[in-house]
């Protein structure tokens, strides 16, 4: 049966469910052009869970996005891979869904891991919508063929900041965000500041920073930021709360937002004015929508996140941004920015700061099997 070919019925929108028939787990490892340093650490290497599911002769991929340490969040690569491996996997195997949402709620009883479920999830939309010969942004009630990006610039000196800031600006990105940690604040942003004052710029603190540290975050607010990311701890709402009741600057919440409860808290005490939605971190497609429409409700705008993905979950992140609440410009820049080689065929680049949407089924995007085998380790099957 080929992709055009499966009968979905056609009577009042009913569809038959797909059936998973086989998946497949390995670890990928992927070198960084140059090391990404945040508040928390130095990265040097992308290394990160593929999933595949197939139904028939469909398939679809998703990457998780937690780290092999839990330093953004509590989730880690070995534990996602025995989560994954040992329970989520071998469990969807021979099982239909009437829809993604569907699975989506079968995954719903676990308690946290909300990267290893997204992976899943987010796997599972992309063969839905390839099964429906249909983009996935369509079937996520998006539109547009290109959304507008930004860049976030690892944390280096004041003077390399300056260079970086000047080349990406001079390629057309859209939104430089400056990673900020203890020490390394005030005096970077007002440098930056002072080189471009027109820019549009965001700073991210990944949780560096305590209620402690008011007066040095209103200090910021001199500086015409367009948003703060994060800069209290990861599972605390209410003490941004407090620090959007101090300063002028929004907040803007990343690691406190893991699930549609979490939006909704941060909404309604107005802890957070924008949010950075990362679809790998909101467990998946299903909850990423739902933190979207519930943001419009309260006129929040939302942009959409990256976690240094590969060309998979990138093209995850760039068809869920062609939701309309996706006001701001996100963390999707080109892939050849992070990786000398991709694991996709296509590739993921931007233009004047404008990065196309895969056109296709599903992502849109085609692995490069040649090239994937080179850097997959542990690759597992489960059924078919
Ligand atoms: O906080 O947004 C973050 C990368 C790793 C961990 C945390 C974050 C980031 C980024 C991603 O800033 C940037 C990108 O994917 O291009
Ligand atoms: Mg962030």
């Amino acid at each position: 049966m080929r992709n055009g070919d499966v009968d979905h019925g056609t009577e009042a929108g009913v569809r038959s469910p797909l059936t998973i028939d086989a998946a497949e787990l390995r670890l990928v490892r992927l070198p960084l052009i140059t090391p990404f340093t945040i508040a928390t650490g130095t990265m040097h290497e992308k290394l990160f869970p593929l999933v595949r599911l197939f139904s028939g002769d469909l398939e679809g991929v998703a990457e998780a996005v937690m780290d092999p340490l839990p330093d953004y969040l509590e989730e880690t690569t070995a534990g996602a891979m025995d989560f994954l491996s040992n329970v989520l996997l071998p469990d969807l195997i021979g099982k239909s869904f009437a829809n993604p949402q569907a699975l989506a709620r079968h995954l719903a009883p676990w308690r946290g891991n909300h990267m290893a479920r997204a992976c899943v999830e987010m796997a599972f939309w992309d063969l839905w919508a390839r099964s429906l010969s249909l983009p996935l942004q369509t079937v996520l009630g998006g539109e547009g063929s290109a959304i507008d990006v930004g860049v976030s610039l690892g944390i280096g000196t004041v003077e390399n900041t300056l260079d970086r800031v000047q080349s990406h600006l001079d390629q057309g990105y859209k939104r430089i965000k400056l990673k900020i940690r203890q020490g390394h604040d005030l005096a970077l942003v007002r440098a930056v500041r002072e080189a471009f004052p027109g820019a549009h710029l965001t700073v991210d603190a990944n949780c560096d920073y305590t209620l402690a540290d008011t007066a040095l975050l209103v200090a910021l607010d001199d500086f015409a930021l367009d948003y703060i990311e994060q800069p209290l701890a990861w599972d605390d709402i209410h003490d941004h709360a407090v620090l959007q009741s101090r300063m002028k600057t929004p907040i803007c919440l990343d690691e406190s937002i893991r699930t549609p409860a979490h939006a909704r808290k941060a909404l309604q005490t107005d802890a957070a004015r924008v949010i950075n939605i990362k679809v790998g971190r909101s467990g998946g497609h299903a909850h990423s929508v739902v933190i979207h429409d519930l943001c419009a409700a309260f006129d929040v705008p939302v942009w959409c996140g990256g976690m240094l993905e590969s060309g998979v979950g990138r093209a995850h992140n760039i068809h869920l941004s062609t939701l309309p609440n996706f006001r701001k410009p996100g963390d999707t820049s080109s892939a050849s920015r992070y990786f000398h080689r991709d694991i996709i065929v296509e590739r993921l680049e931007t233009t004047g700061g404008r990065m196309p949407v895969p056109a296709g089924p599903g992502i849109g995007v085609t692995l490069d099997h040649d090239f994937l085998a080179t850097v997959s380790h542990a690759i597992q099957r489960f059924g078919g």
